[in-house]
């Protein structure tokens, strides 16, 4: 337990002392850190296999070493409790030994996606006013480095770069650190003095985004210990549980729905790879014997085929296969188990809480179907109409949500927070949904301006604030394109100044100019005389989706 007061940092929305007094005293909080439950599993079982990165393998007792290293490193670089680090890392044992390292001493990751650049990582650094940033030296074509030198120059607080994989070759403005000497660090912290308390901020995560950049969602140990802990028990994971990480770690759902922590807290073993690439995921599975895996539905769909075509999964192996974040077509939900063999769980999630998952002995029909109910049975659910009236079950309404592991605003975002919550702390998350009398949720569509591509969040507006940066754009409307690969990819509708010729590279460029992840790049451009806006003089979205939909269906037609 705990020797120490609970840190605050500035601009971190609380729960109201009496509703966390109430989820303490019902058991959910227990006031522990995330870390005390992996040290847990250190001190009962310390030669069972934690982790399997390509051909390192780490027991509990050697990845808590090597945690424990990384900790120590970060308190020699002067980086205190409560400080801000912007992680971005592939899939690696080092980014679980350093997250685990991170909520050992208090110090707060910021879970940044390897897919970010320069324009999100300066952001992020530049909110959570992070210390250090940690990249890998390159990704495909870039040199994260650089990147990491551009944003510590924009950002003043970033004080150091930790890199994973080769420093830099020549000296650098703001001093670089290798990862691999950072996890030999001998520790001599005091592990007691310096480990959180259950009110202590965990991590950030990023919000999918309605807003021109991701919003940050403070996790603290408490609350994400008990995200955790539901998701384990839905789930059963268990200490015979593999679990193989293939999607981006620093995202809420191969991370703690239940996930690679999760994983920890049960006595488990997780399997890391590089991406989720079919052959390799599928190879992999059978190799290490992995019991229950993460995937997008798109990734899902992937697996499906490949199995299909080239028998590459031969064992039995596999007994759970989550899906979530973006809507699974129900014909591809049937095909999961008689093709993969595995049990589906629809995974409806959000990071910012609220977790709803099918259970793993529900009905077929409930599986296939629907996206869950909540993990938690204090997770509280209001589905409403646009005056805010709760709708009855069966008719689709936006979904808002209360519960122990969904923080009540996000941080240091006052003005964004007043529209997203409630006056009495729901969350808004911008999904329409059906519920079901039998408590299930059907996510039927969404009343945000987002776009999912394949479970990666593209805020409409980011991609409309680039486009006017377009010489000859004069109105710009970002939309979802139905694609059956991914669900949907970015279209951009644009008029544009009479004369002038826009096209969609000039868009692109625009925006690999300011260093934008690459996921976020418009795949088609539309160039019309005039952005269609409703009676109130907003820009009618839903018309324009409805174009790009029969123009998409002509398309096929004419190539038929
Ligand atoms: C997960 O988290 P985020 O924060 O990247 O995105 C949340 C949003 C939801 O509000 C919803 O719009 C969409 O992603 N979403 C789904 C979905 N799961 C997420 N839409 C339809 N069907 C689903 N099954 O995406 C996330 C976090 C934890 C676990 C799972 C997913």
């Amino acid at each position: 337990m705990s020797t120490r007061a609970a840190l605050t940092i500035d601009g971190v929305v609380p729960w109201p002392e009496d509703v966390a007094e109430h989820y303490r005293a019902a058991g959910y909080w227990q006031g522990r850190s995330l870390g005390s439950y992996v040290a847990e599993r250190v001190h009962s079982a310390p030669d069972a296999e934690a982790l399997v990165d390509g051909s390192t393998r780490l027991t509990y007792r050697g990845l808590w070493d090597k945690a424990a290293g990384f900790a120590q490193n970060l308190l020699d670089l002067g980086i205190e409790p409560a400080d801000r680090i912007v992680l971005q890392l592939p899939n690696s044992w080092e980014f679980v030994a350093l997250t685990l390292g991170c909520f050992r001493i208090g110090v707060v990751p910021v879970m940044a996606l390897p897919a970010h650049r320069r324009h999100e990582l300066t952001h992020l650094a530049a909110l959570s006013e992070a210390v250090a940033i940690v990249v890998a030296d390159t990704d495909k074509d870039t040199d994260l480095r650089t990147t990491a030198q551009e944003v510590a120059a924009e950002v003043p607080t970033v004080k150091t770069v930790l890199v994973h994989g080769e420093l830099s070759a020549g000296s650098t403005a703001t001093p670089e650190h290798s990862l691999a000497e950072a996890a030999e660090t001998v520790p001599t912290f005091d592990e007691k003095e310096y480990e959180p308390t259950g009110e202590d901020v965990a991590c950030f995560l990023l919000s999918g985004g309605t807003t021109g950049l991701p919003k940050l969602i403070v996790r603290t140990h408490d609350d994400y210990a008990y995200n955790i802990i539901r998701c384990n028990a839905v789930t059963e994971i268990t200490s015979d549980s593999v679990y193989l990480g293939a999607l981006p770690s620093s995202h809420n759902f191969p991370l703690a729905c239940p996930g690679i922590l999760g994983t920890l807290f049960a006595g488990g073993r997780t399997v890391m790879l590089p991406s989720a690439r079919p052959d390799r995921a599928l190879a992999a599975i059978d190799s290490e014997a992995v019991t229950v895996a993460t995937v997008v539905p798109a990734v899902a769909q992937s697996w499906i085929e490949h199995q299909r075509e080239h028998h590459t999964l031969t064992g039995s192996s596999l007994k759970v296969l989550q899906v979530g974040g973006s809507r699974m077509p129900d014909e591809l939900a049937a095909r999961v188990e008689p093709v993969l063999g595995a049990r589906l769980q629809q995974v409806f999630g959000m990071a910012e809480g609220l977790i709803n998952m099918t259970r793993l002995d529900d009905d077929l029909e409930v599986i296939t179907n629907t996206q869950g109910r909540p993990v938690s049975e204090a997770d509280e659910i209001s589905v409403v109409d646009e005056q805010g009236e709760p709708v009855e079950d069966g008719v689709p309404g936006a979904l808002l949500t209360r519960g122990p592991y969904t923080p009540r605003g996000y941080f240091r975002a006052p003005e964004h927070n007043a529209r997203a919550f409630t006056p009495d702390g729901w969350y808004g998350s911008g999904d329409i949904v059906v519920r079901r009398p039998d408590g299930n949720l059907i996510v039927a569509g969404r009343d945000k301006d987002m776009i999912n591509r394949g479970g990666e969040k593209i805020s409409a507006e980011e991609i409309e604030n680039f486009a006017y940066q377009v010489d000859g754009i004069e109105m710009a409307a970002a939309v979802a394109m139905p694609d059956p690969k991914l669900g949907e990819r970015l279209c951009l509708y644009v008029s544009v100044t009479p004369g002038k010729g826009v096209e969609l590279d000039d868009v692109i460029r625009v925006m690999n100019a300011a260093g934008v992840a690459r996921f976020k790049l418009p795949e088609k451009l539309i160039v019309v005389d005039a952005i269609p806006t409703t009676k109130v003089g907003k820009l009618d979205k839903k018309a324009m989706r409805d174009d790009i939909r029969a123009r998409l269906a002509a398309d096929q037609e004419g190539n038929r």
